[in-house]
């Protein structure tokens, strides 16, 4: 395969991407940039003193990393730069960042929903981490920006994509055409496309959920569960179980290998642990145009309402057939919860 970058592969695809020429192009540069920028740091964190806690906390109580920071900051400022990005959502800051207001942002059309370092908490341990974003229109062609802006439907993103820091370094993104991945290439700094039109096996032989929730769990979770260890040869069970606890890497396996994803709701999270607008959205997107599914229980994850910016929903991603089964289990509740109502 010849080799293609991510900028040569964009202005190819321009079709794809109905509006004025060049601004997703700009919007996946700056996104590259950042992301360049934060491989570096993610690679050499052992040696330079980017490992550990940062002494902070971010809006969800949870302990900032000191790469969770340098990440943020890297976006913030590669998007606040790059004049296509008019407000930013990151995970890190309570309340959106509006950069309208910014000489260079002011007519910037674009909306980004951002987790800057998803997974961080296993950075200290070499586990593969990830970016994760999701790209919007906004609805007015200028002015301040309103939370109806911000808080459109997942089916209503432009763009999605993430980043995954690993054995290599990738950027998956869809634009609504399917889902293409590059990879980058340290020697020449470009992300190249090494995945084109990455499609998503139908049924996969893995399902990968924080078993040490179980008792946590619903009980059509539970009974789902126990479906997947029982002997079956038909049906490749009992399936493996694989558990990263790096959303990005769970994802992007079973992305390329096929297989289910839970974060469901359980007594310690009601509303589930993952995010809707920078996690579960933007992976919903992706693995819907590879031809899989992302339900959070009986709702699909792309039409649900979003309330605010930090909105936590379950989650059930992956192959089609595989969140299926899942569904049927969860129908079985609601047909007993009707009989006995
Ligand atoms: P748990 C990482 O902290 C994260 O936000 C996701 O990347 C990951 O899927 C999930 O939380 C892991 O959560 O409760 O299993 O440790």
């Amino acid at each position: 395969m010849s080799l293609k970058t991510l900028g040569q592969f964009i202005i190819e695809k321009q079709a794809d991407f109905p509006y004025a020429k060049g601004e997703l192009s700009r919007l996946l540069r700056d996104i590259g940039i950042a992301a360049k920028v934060v491989n570096r740091a993610v690679n050499k964190a052992g040696l330079a003193d980017m490992l550990g806690e940062n002494g902070s906390a971010n809006i969800q109580g949870e302990v900032q990393q000191k790469l969770d920071v340098f990440a943020d900051e890297q976006f913030i400022e590669a998007l606040s730069r790059g004049g296509e990005c008019c407000y930013i959502a990151s995970e890190e800051h309570e309340d959106g960042i509006d950069l309208s207001t910014l000489v260079t942002s002011k007519y910037g059309q674009y909306i980004v929903c951002v987790d800057p370092l998803d997974g961080s908490s296993n950075i200290d341990l070499n586990v593969s981490v990830g970016t994760i974003f999701s790209i919007y229109r906004r609805k007015k062609e200028s002015g301040v920006i309103e939370s109806q802006e911000v808080l459109q439907y997942g089916r209503e993103q432009v763009a999605a994509g993430y980043v995954i820091y690993g054995s290599s370094t990738m950027l998956v993104y869809t634009t609504g055409k399917g889902v293409n991945g590059f990879t980058l290439d340290p020697s020449i700094g470009e992300f190249c496309l090494s995945h084109p039109d990455m499609r998503i096996p139908k049924q996969g032989k893995t399902y990968s959920v924080n078993e040490g929730n179980y008792r946590k769990f619903p009980q059509y979770i539970k009974d789902y569960i126990k479906y997947c260890q029982e002997e079956d040869a038909s049906t490749s069970r009992p399936y493996t179980s694989r558990y990263i606890g790096s959303m990005v890497a769970d994802i992007h396996r079973t992305l390329i290998i096929g297989g289910v994803f839970l974060y469901p709701e359980s007594s310690a999270y009601p509303q589930g642990k993952l995010r809707l607008l920078y996690e579960c959205n933007p992976m919903a997107f992706i693995i819907e145009q590879a031809g899989g599914r992302a339900i959070s229980n009986t709702c699909r994850v792309l039409d649900i309402r979003p309330t605010h910016l930090h909105q936590r929903v379950p989650i059930v991603i992956g192959s089609a057939d595989m969140v299926g089964k899942v569904e049927k289990y969860l129908e079985k509740v609601d047909i007993l919860t009707a009989t006995e109502s």
